[in-house]
């Protein structure tokens, strides 16, 4: 017997350093989607998910919690599987970068790259932020120059580490991209070649002394490997190279699709096949870029507060729902807009009005007219004849965009058959022709192509919604066989005299107004800070502690913009003593004349410093409001300058 046709897909490894959200999921649900779709097809399907567990960041909380890394990310890696249960995701297998088999497989390919003289021992030069511990390249600086995190001064540093020859293979990674399809959507090939490529690649730094969380580099144990590198290696890790936990490298490798977001594309199309070109591999045969999920225009964030969590949508709706409007409303290749109103709109429009509806409406009126058996006798009309057209044609017109992740695309095209259903039920009027005895045959005609429709919908959406799909197959007496993709590209499959049972309805109407309020208020910052609160918990301080920072009130009565800085401010501060000066980050949001007279808290025991050359003594107190948003507190009028806040 021939051997099954092999499809290996990815999700990235995602990062336990927060609960997942709904972004994570497309990703995960899309890879989900094709990997059903391509079973029903007939292909042996090898897709991978799991954790990118290693770095500074997580070690960093880690640390602020006071547990070890490993403690703190296996609960978030166990709430990412619960959800990818919820979600009805079905991988094949899980990766952790933890697992020993991965760390031990990375050891030998980063010996086997130093081996081959593409990794070499040289000196990171770059920036060093004293203050916050991090190293950051020229690029990574704020627009003054400053650390991209605390916006102080960084000094030039110095740090032993070892270097991929990435700048040797620019000529091959660009006709890689531009003779092969690997990467699509095709726009990001040209991102990528005019901002990264051209511009010169420089060799990638790709291991660090500045902490310990990290695979260490075997033969040079102070070094641990560079996240990135343990990170892409799971592609093969997880397959079995260079290890004995599995055995399928030869089967699966090359991969048939990488799936990211664009933020992490120039790591896959770059330096991920660099790595591969290096250690003679083939290299994987697409990757496809997709875009964000926002939210109310936003992009999701837990300090913004607008994390939408999954878990509480797939409660409510259903998780075929919430993999139904995810998939259906982001456009390829472009971000999409999520919010409460879109997804009910979505749900309520496509899947309470639109399928569920057209499923209902036929097997209540095959039980009502017909006791649910449809007779034999049949009558055909023109009419019929585009719905039967273009039923039949759906799953090869599907199919194609499936394989390219053109998964909006492909529910667009089935959703079409499922309006053209519902106008043919007003076209046909069945409730007239039950009323008669001699149309009988003419409306079992029209149920039947009606039952026949819905079973190739329903077929092909199998893969988009898992637990819908089976259940309307009940409901319509299509057998498995007739479930089966071969029989979704034929039209007239069902027996003749098919017994329909009527079941539950699919998705009820969401109540838009009622079910806002109720979602607003479960997605309360409460919930939404749960993280933070932990931390809070982590690190709590004593009340002499607190009494160590000393809080005045000030008012601000001179303000003007530092010449060199895009962010920073420099105001004049009536302390109630001597006045002083203070360097604020808040240009962006605040003109200078909107300042002055206003009353603000300040730190004034600050240590001062020099922030683009000026002096500042203190700090003023001001909370974040979005994304990208501050407002600085300012206080009554009449609080007296100096005054002590406690
Ligand atoms: O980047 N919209 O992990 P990560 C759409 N560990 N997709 C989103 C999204 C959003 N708002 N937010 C996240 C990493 N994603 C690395 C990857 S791979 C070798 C290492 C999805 O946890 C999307 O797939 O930050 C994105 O690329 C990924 O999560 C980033 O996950």
């Amino acid at each position: 017997m021939a051997e099954k046709k092999t499809y290996y897909i990815t999700t990235p490894i995602y990062y336990p350093s927060g609960n997942p959200h709904i972004g994570h999921c497309y990703t995960t649900v899309a890879c989900d989607t094709i990997a059903r779709f391509k079973r029903m097809q007939g292909y042996d399907v090898m897709f991978l998910t799991g954790t990118d567990e290693h770095g500074m960041k997580i070690e960093q909380k880690a640390k602020e919690l006071g547990v070890t890394p490993k403690e703190y990310v296996d609960p978030i890696v166990d709430n990412f599987k619960h959800l990818w249960q919820t979600m009805d995701i079905s991988y094949d297998r899980y990766i952790r970068t933890t697992d020993e088999y991965h760390v031990k497989s990375v050891q030998k390919i980063f010996k086997k790259l130093y081996d081959k003289g593409y990794i070499y021992k040289g000196e990171y030069t770059g920036k060093y932020c004293t203050p916050c511990e991090s190293f950051w390249t020229e690029s990574q600086l704020d627009e003054n120059g400053c650390c991209p995190d605390c916006h102080r001064s960084v000094v030039d540093a110095h740090e032993e580490a070892y270097f991929l020859k990435v700048s040797d293979f620019a000529d091959k990674v660009e006709k890689f991209l531009t003779e092969t399809d690997y990467l699509s959507p095709k726009s990001r090939v040209n991102e990528m070649i005019n901002n990264f490529i051209k511009p010169g690649l420089e060799d990638l730094c790709v291991s660090r002394t500045s902490f310990t969380w990290g695979i260490p580099v075997d033969f040079d144990p102070k070094h641990v490997v560079y996240v990135w590198v343990d990170a892409l290696s799971n592609y093969i890790t997880a397959l079995g190279y260079e290890n004995d936990e599995y055995n399928d490298f030869e089967k699966y490798w090359p991969a048939d699709l990488h799936m990211t977001a664009k933020e992490i594309v120039r790591f896959h199309s770059i330096i991920w096949p660099i790595m591969l070109m290096m250690l003679d591999l083939p290299l994987p045969k697409h990757l496809y870029g997709h875009g964000w999920i926002n939210f109310n225009g936003q992009k999701m964030s837990k300090s913004v507060g607008n994390v939408i969590d999954p878990f509480v949508l797939a409660e409510r709706y259903g998780s075929d729902a919430v993999r139904y409007q995810i998939l259906r409303d982001m456009p390829y290749g472009s971000d999409s807009n999520f919010s409460n109103e879109i997804m009910i709109n979505r749900i309520n429009s496509d899947l309470a009005n639109g399928f569920g509806n057209l499923v209902s409406r036929t097997v209540a009126m095959a039980d009502k007219y017909f006791g649910g058996t449809l007779p034999e006798e049949r009558q055909a009309e023109d009419l019929d004849n585009e719905l039967i057209d273009m039923a039949g044609k759906l799953r090869d017109t599907v199919a194609p965009l499936i394989g390219e992740a053109q998964l909006a695309k492909a529910l667009e095209e089935i959703f079409k058959v499922v309006s053209r259903a519902n106008k043919y039920i007003d076209e046909t009027e069945p409730w007239i022709l039950g009323k008669d005895e001699a149309k009988k045959a003419r409306l079992a005609s029209v149920l039947y192509n009606l039952l026949e429709t819905i079973r190739i919908c329903s077929g092909l959406l199998a893969a988009f919604m898992p637990k819908t799909s089976p259940e309307v197959w009940k409901q319509i007496g299509a057998s498995e066989e007739l479930t089966k993709y071969d029989e979704l590209g034929k039209f007239g499959k069902l027996p003749v005299n098919v017994t329909v049972s009527k079941g539950e309805m699919l998705f009820p109407r969401i109540d838009v107004e009622k079910e806002i309020d109720e979602l607003n208020a479960l997605l309360t910052p409460a919930k939404a800070f749960k993280e933070d609160e932990d931390l809070d918990k982590a690190n709590v301080i004593t009340i002499d502690q607190f009494a160590e920072v000393k809080l005045r009130s000030g008012e601000i009565t001179a303000c003007e913009k530092i010449k060199k800085s895009k962010k920073l401010l420099k105001l004049q501060v009536d302390d109630g003593r001597n006045g002083r000066q203070i360097v604020s980050g808040i240009a962006n949001w605040y003109k200078p004349e909107d300042l002055i007279g206003k009353k603000i808290v300040f730190v004034a025991n600050l240590s001062p410093a020099k922030l683009c050359g000026e002096l500042s003594e203190g700090m003023i107190l001001a909370c974040d409001a979005g994304e990208d948003d501050v407002r600085v507190l300012f206080l009554d009028k009449d609080v007296p300058n100096g005054s002590t806040i406690r």
